[in-house]
């Protein structure tokens, strides 16, 4: 079925089942909005983690053991810097570097982070279409308890998301680009991929307008969560820390008025009562949401567009 697919993810766990998509949908039929509050400046170079992640595992070429950056990768200039007597808390491989120092260049050159990504992502051969939620300066800032306010990448990788999240700010103001406007007018189903509700999808949100194109369109949720517990990251702890409970209820009530469809596990048990009293709309599949290998990937996207086409559409 010709169906308009538009998935919004963030980090190593969405773009799996963007990967998944990517396997099951024609290319021009799915287009995937990706988060851009982990970017930050490092060395002078500008880095998209979660678009880089996204594009490696569609090329292909990402590191299986991380999830992130590229396979088969050498550390020469890694280890030249920590010679140099460098804290390197963030690792940048030497084939990593060459999409930092190509996409830094090409920013430089006045090029929008849109017209980067494609840029790069066709070079990959990658044939869906990969957006930046926006081109605007949007970032993820951490406030917390032991550390007071940190940036993205210095709470995540240098503290390992141990601290205390007290607040999330999403610095900037920040506008959808023109295609990510067309992509949500075309969007026919929006699934949301199983990425941290709190780190990886509200910044998309905090996009000026991406959340109420979303409350319009057919949207499912796939949650990062098995028995309440993140399977990589940490989903479950932020949203304890931030007030909801890590569990498809407080998925349900994390994306009320969006959610139209939510996937859980079939080791979640039996919550359909619980989903109810939060979101009595809410149709709540559950089903076995474990994505190990590339085969996972694609039998998970054909299930839930099956799900999706025979209960929702
Ligand atoms: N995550 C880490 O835990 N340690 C790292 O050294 C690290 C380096 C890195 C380099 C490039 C890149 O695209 C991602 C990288 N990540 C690293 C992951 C990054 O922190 C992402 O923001 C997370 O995957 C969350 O989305």
């Amino acid at each position: 079925m010709a169906l308009k697919v538009v998935a919004l993810a963030g980090g190593v766990g969405g773009a799996k089942l963007a990967h998944g998509l990517a396997q099951v949908l024609p290319p021009e039929d799915l287009t995937i909005i990706v988060n851009v509050g982990d970017d930050f400046q490092h060395y002078g170079l500008s880095i998209s983690p979660d678009l880089d992640t996204v594009m490696y595992t569609l090329a292909g070429i990402a590191n299986p053991v991380t999830g992130w950056g590229i396979i088969d990768e050498t550390w020469q200039a890694f280890t030249a810097l920590e010679h140099y007597g460098e804290d390197m808390w963030f690792r940048l491989g030497d084939r990593d570097l060459g999409t930092h120092l190509l996409r830094t260049h090409l920013l430089n050159q006045g090029l929008r982070l849109t017209e980067v990504t494609q840029r790069l992502s066709q070079h990959l051969g990658i044939g869906p279409t990969l957006l930046p939620a926006t081109d605007d300066t949007l970032a993820t800032v951490v406030n917390t308890h032991e550390k007071g306010v940190l940036g993205f990448q210095e709470y995540f990788v240098k503290y390992k998301w141990q601290p205390t999240v007290t607040e999330l700010i999403f610095e900037g103001r920040a506008a959808m680009s023109s295609e990510v406007q067309i992509a949500l007018t075309e969007a026919q189903l929006v699934v949301i991929c199983p990425s941290n509700p709190l780190l990886s999808i509200a910044p998309i949100f905090a996009v000026a307008g991406i959340r109420d194109a979303l409350c319009d369109l057919p949207c499912v949720v796939v949650s990062p969560l098995i028995g309440g517990r993140a399977l990589k990251g940490p989903a479950d702890k932020l949203m304890r820390e931030l007030g909801y409970e890590p569990s498809a209820s407080g998925l349900a009530s994390f994306y009320a008025d969006i959610a139209n469809v939510l996937v859980i596990d079939e080791h979640d048990g039996d919550v359909q009562a619980a989903v109810q009293a939060v979101a009595p709309t809410l149709h709540l599949y559950q089903t076995n949401i474990v994505m190990q290998t590339l085969p996972d990937r694609q039998d998970l996207a054909n299930r839930i567009l099956s799900y999706v086409s025979e209960v929702y559409l």
